[in-house]
């Protein structure tokens, strides 16, 4: 392949490379109100091949995780930094919960005592200057790692394997969270549960195999329609939930009806054969707090009803 000498292109092509480099890789969010020391350890970190964003005090820091950014690990300077590293922890633990993002301190000046403390404090790690750099990189890169593979089992732990959705667990662990949210603010919420009609004829006359390419069909489909407002997760075999995030019953009711007609219409290619389903929806509405548990059961119910009404239907 030749690169055509544009102005301009070689530094296009090493940025690239650069960040390809460094993509899925690590990010570090830096805390230091010193430029200058800021400037030292960023220079250390991306010769290790490490990405760093700068941030020169505690609040810019939380902005950038507010934003989304994906950080791995926070390294802040636990002497100077505009915010007491044990109370950066707590803020941080508030905002993220178990999910937390671990901190390295770094500090200068500072005795035995004050590395007892910011682990104590649930700092990740400490390293008093002067570092070598291996060591400190080391450090970095060992807690980053850490946290890509605690999120990593967080993922899978919350996903089902077969569909590539959420999984049961996870609707349960979450829902009821969602539930209340809704709640609070004054507001119901419906859980919907949605089941394929007449699966098993499908895997009786295809095979379980072609049974598994239309369940990864209709959750790709209901993915694609529920997007990411509201919760859906495959609840088991094949019944899908969706917990509905601030519509109202009429808004919910219809949105189900869009989903029946919309899995209907779609057709499923396998082999040389257009194959088609319908679904049935049992739609419950959730306006006083009661377990998580009572809902879906609600919801179970009006499916049941819309099965025996004949299927292809909402029910609620
Ligand atoms: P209904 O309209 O009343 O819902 O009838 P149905 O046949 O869909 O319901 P039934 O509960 O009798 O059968 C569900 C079938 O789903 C039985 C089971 O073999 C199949 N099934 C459950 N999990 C999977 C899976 O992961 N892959 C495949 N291919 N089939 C599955
Ligand atoms: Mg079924
Ligand atoms: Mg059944
Ligand atoms: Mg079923």
């Amino acid at each position: 392949c030749i690169i055509k000498n544009e102005p301009g292109s070689i530094d296009r092509l090493l940025t690239s490379v650069d960040r390809a480099l460094t993509n899925g890789r690590i990010t570090v969010l830096l805390v230091d109100p010193s430029k200058d020391s800021r400037t030292e350890l960023t220079g250390i970190l991306r010769r290790q091949r490490l990405s760093v964003i700068e941030a020169s005090e505690a609040s810019e820091a939380m902005q950038v995780l507010d934003q989304g950014e994906a950080i791995d690990v926070i390294v802040i300077d636990a002497e100077s930094a505009d915010m007491e590293p044990a109370a950066l922890l707590e803020e941080l633990r508030r905002r993220q919960g178990e999910d937390s993002v671990p901190v390295i301190g770094l500090c200068e000046h500072g005795d035995a005592r004050s590395a007892a403390r910011f682990i104590e404090a649930g700092g990740a790690d400490f390293i008093r200057k002067p570092f070598l750099e291996a060591e400190f990189c080391g450090r970095v890169r060992h807690a980053a790692t850490l946290q890509q593979r605690i999120q990593g089992l967080r993922r899978a732990a919350a996903s089902d394997y077969l569909t590539e959705i959420f999984n049961r667990r996870h609707f349960f662990v979450t829902g009821p969270r969602l539930v209340d949210q809704c709640l609070r603010r004054g507001e119901g919420t419906s859980i919907a549960v949605l089941d394929i009609d007449h699966f098993k004829r499908l895997n009786d006359t295809y095979g379980h195999e072609i049974g598994d390419v239309v369940l990864k069909h209709v959750a790709r489909r209901l993915k694609a329609l529920v997007g990411e407002e509201h919760l859906l997760a495959r609840l088991g075999g094949e019944e899908f939930g969706i917990l509905f995030d601030g519509l109202d019953v009429h808004q919910a009711f219809a949105f189900c009806e869009r989903v029946r007609v919309e899995l209907a219409k779609s057709k499923i290619v396998v082999d040389d054969d257009d194959l088609t389903i319908t679904v049935s929806i049992g739609l419950a509405t959730v306006e006083a707090p009661e377990s998580f548990e009572n809902y879906l059961h609600a919801a179970d119910q009006f499916l049941y009803m819309a099965k025996h009404a004949g299927r292809n239907r909402v029910m609620s």
